[in-house]
C-alpha cells in the first residue's frame, strides 16, 4: 500500500508495535526445553490481548499464529512439539493485522551458547538489512536493496537465498511490489515512492541459494545449509524509512 494519511501511519505503527512486542517476547521465551507450539500458543494469547489477528492464519489458514523455523527449516516452520535445544538456530516470524493494517517482522538467533559461525550468519542478516535500509528512499529501485544485501553476504563469505523475497505489505500481508530479491535483479525494477510500505527480509545462507518445500506443504528447507533471516516492515519517506516493527 501507499500510506497517505495520518490514519494510515498510525494504523501501520500500531500493528507494527504489536508484532514487534510479540517477536521480542517469543525470542526471550525461547529457551532449551520449550516446544515451538508452546511459544506459538503464547503468541496467540498476545495477539488476542492486543485485539489483533495472526496474518498467516487470517490470510493463508496457516496452522499456527506465527512461523517458527529451527535449524534445517528456513521459513514457514509449523509450530509443533519440537523441543528447542541449546545451540539451535531459530527463526521467529510474526505477522499480524489490526483495523485492516498489517505488519511483518522476524529474526534468526542462536539459543544459548551456540557456535560462533551460526551466530555470525545472524549478525550478517542484520547487517544486510541495515545496508538495504540505507537504500530505502523514494526514487530508488527495489533492486538497490537486493544489491546491498548480496554485497554484504559476499563480503562475509556467505550467499543469499534466491527464491525467498521481501514484499509489499499494508492492507494485506503480501502486496505489490511482489518481490524484493536478495540480490541484484533487473526484474526488481519497481521504483520506491513516498509512503510505500514494504517488508524487507534478507535471507543469508552458508551455501545453498534455493529453498525447497517440505511434504507438509508449508515449511521451506535446505539440505545442507544454515540460513538466517532479518525482517522489518518499513514505510518509505523522504525523511528516511520509518520502521514500524522496531
Ligand atoms: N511472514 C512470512 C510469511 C508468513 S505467511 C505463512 C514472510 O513474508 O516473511 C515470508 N515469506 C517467505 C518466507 S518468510
Ligand atoms: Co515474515
Ligand atoms: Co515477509
Amino acid at each position: 500500500m501507499i500510506a497517505r494519511t495520518e490514519e494510515d501511519f498510525n494504523g501501520l505503527k500500531e500493528i507494527g508495535k504489536i508484532c514487534g512486542a510479540i517477536r521480542d517476547e517469543l525470542v526471550q521465551k525461547t529457551q532449551p526445553g520449550i516446544t515451538t507450539k508452546e511459544l506459538d500458543d503464547l503468541a496467540g494469547k498476545l495477539f488476542e490481548q492486543a485485539g489483533a489477528q495472526s496474518a498467516p492464519k487470517q490470510i493463508y489458514d496457516f496452522p499456527g499464529f506465527t512461523c517458527i523455523s529451527v535449524n534445517e527449516e528456513v521459513a514457514h516452520g509449523i509450530p509443533s512439539d519440537r523441543v528447542i535445544a541449546e545451540g539451535d538456530l531459530v527463526n521467529i516470524d510474526v505477522s499480524g493485522s489490526k483495523n485492516g493494517y498489517f505488519a511483518d517482522t522476524g529474526l534468526s538467533f542462536v539459543v544459548g551458547h551456540g557456535n560462533a559461525a551460526l551466530k555470525m550468519i545472524c549478525d550478517v542478516a542484520k547487517e544486510a538489512f541495515e545496508a538495504g535500509l540505507e537504500k530505502a528512499m523514494p526514487d530508488a529501485k527495489t533492486s538497490a536493496l537486493g544489491n546491498a544485501v548480496h554485497n554484504v553476504a559476499k563480503q562475509n563469505g556467505l550467499t543469499v537465498i534466491k527464491n525467498l523475497t521481501g514484499h509489499g505489505i499494508g492492507r494485506s500481508i503480501h502486496e505489490k511490489p511482489d518481490h524484493i530479491f536478495n540480490f541484484f535483479s533487473k526484474w526488481d525494477d519497481v521504483v520506491l515512492e513516498e509512503g510505500m510500505v514494504i517488508a524487507f527480509e534478507p535471507f543469508i545462507s552458508t551455501l545453498e541459494e534455493e529453498v525447497f518445500q517440505s511434504d507438509d506443504g508449508w515449511t521451506f528447507l535446505t539440505d545442507e545449509s544454515y540460513v538466517a533471516q532479518y525482517e522489518h516492515t518499513i514505510i518509505i519517506t523522504s525523511e528516511g524509512p520509518v520502521v514500524t516493527t522496531a
